[in-house]
C-alpha cells in the first residue's frame, strides 16, 4: 500500500516536473521570438533611418541650393520608407543668436556679444544675471562673474541648446529659446532674424528702427549689407554691426526623426553652406 502511494508521489512529481520545464520552456520560447522580433523591427530602423538620413540630406542640399535671401527655414520634409515616417526640420541658425559667440576660442570673453545678449535678455523682459551665468557655464575658468556662477559650469561651448536648462528656469528658457542657437558662424541675417534680436544688435536700435528694417525687408529683402545701411537711420549703426551680420542663412539645424509604432529614432544635425557646398558639421544621435 505505502509503495503504491510512493509510485503515486513520483509519478505525480515527475509529471509537474515535465509540466513546469514545459512552460518554462515555452517561456524561453516565447521570450525568443520576441527578441528575435524586436532585434529585427530595431535593425530594419537602423537601416531606414541611415537612409532616410541621405534622403533628408539630399533634400536638404536641394532645399539649400535653392534658399532664398528671406527663408528661415522651419520647413518640414515628411516621407514614408518601409513603413517608417521619416521628418525632418530644418531650422535657420544665422536668424538666432549663437550662444557660444559669448567667449572666444582661447576662452575669454567677447564682451560686444555679451551686451547683444544683455540687452536681448532686457528686451524680452529677463533677468540680465543669466548673461553671466552662461558665460560662466562657457569660458574656461572657474572665476564668478555672479554670485551663482560657476555652479556646475561645463568650462565649455555648448553642443545643445538642452544645456541651457542648467541655466535658465523652464519658464524663461520657454521665453528666448527661440532666439538662440549654439552652432553657426555667428552672424544675424538681418533678412530673417525676429525684431528684438534686430533691437539686440546695437544699443540705438529703436523699436521703432527695427520695424522700419522689418517693412523695407517686407518690400524686397536686403540683397547686400549696403541696402541695410541704406536704411533710414542706420547709416552710422549699419557701419558699426557690418562685421557681425549677413544677408543670407549659411547654417542649418535639421531634426531627423524616424518613427514605427512604438519605435523612435531621433537625430539632430548641424549643415553648413559654403562656397555652394553643402556640408556636414555635426550628427548627433539621441
Ligand atoms: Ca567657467
Amino acid at each position: 500500500m505505502s509503495n503504491r502511494g510512493n509510485v503515486l508521489i513520483v509519478v505525480l512529481l515527475v509529471f509537474t516536473i515535465t509540466i513546469s520545464l514545459l512552460f518554462d520552456f515555452i517561456r524561453r520560447v516565447y521570450l525568443f521570438i520576441n527578441i528575435t522580433e524586436n532585434y529585427k523591427i530595431s535593425e530594419t530602423m537602423s537601416v531606414v533611418l541611415k537612409s532616410g538620413y541621405t534622403y533628408a540630406t539630399e533634400q536638404l542640399k536641394e532645399y539649400l541650393k535653392r534658399l532664398d535671401y528671406t527663408d528661415k527655414g522651419s520647413q518640414t520634409i515628411e516621407d514614408r520608407a518601409d513603413d517608417v515616417l521619416i521628418s525632418a526640420i530644418i531650422t535657420d541658425s544665422n536668424s538666432k543668436f549663437n550662444v557660444n559667440t559669448l567667449v572666444y576660442q582661447n576662452g575669454s570673453i567677447n564682451n560686444r556679444n555679451y551686451q547683444i545678449f544683455r540687452r536681448l535678455l532686457n528686451i524680452l523682459k529677463l533677468d540680465e544675471a543669466y548673461a553671466d551665468k552662461l558665460v560662466d557655464y562657457i569660458d574656461f575658468d572657474n572665476v564668478r562673474r555672479t554670485s551663482d556662477g560657476e555652479i556646475n559650469s561645463k568650462n565649455y561651448f555648448l553642443f545643445s541648446l538642452s544645456e541651457l536648462g542648467y541655466i535658465f528656469n523652464a519658464e524663461d528658457l520657454e521665453k528666448i529659446k527661440p532666439y538662440l542657437t549654439c552652432i553657426g558662424d555667428g552672424m544675424i541675417n538681418v533678412n530673417t532674424a525676429e525684431k528684438e534680436l534686430l533691437m539686440a544688435l546695437h544699443n540705438d536700435i529703436s523699436e521703432e528702427l527695427a520695424n522700419r528694417i522689418i517693412d523695407k525687408r517686407t518690400e524686397g529683402p536686403f540683397k547686400t549689407k549696403g541696402e541695410f545701411i541704406n536704411v533710414a537711420g542706420m547709416n552710422v549703426i549699419g557701419i558699426n554691426i557690418s562685421d557681425i551680420i549677413t544677408v543670407k542663412s549659411s547654417s542649418f539645424i535639421v531634426n531627423l526623426t524616424a518613427s514605427k509604432d512604438d519605435f523612435r529614432e531621433v537625430v539632430e544635425a548641424g549643415f553648413e553652406l559654403s562656397g555652394g557646398q553643402v556640408k556636414t558639421r555635426y550628427w548627433k544621435e539621441y
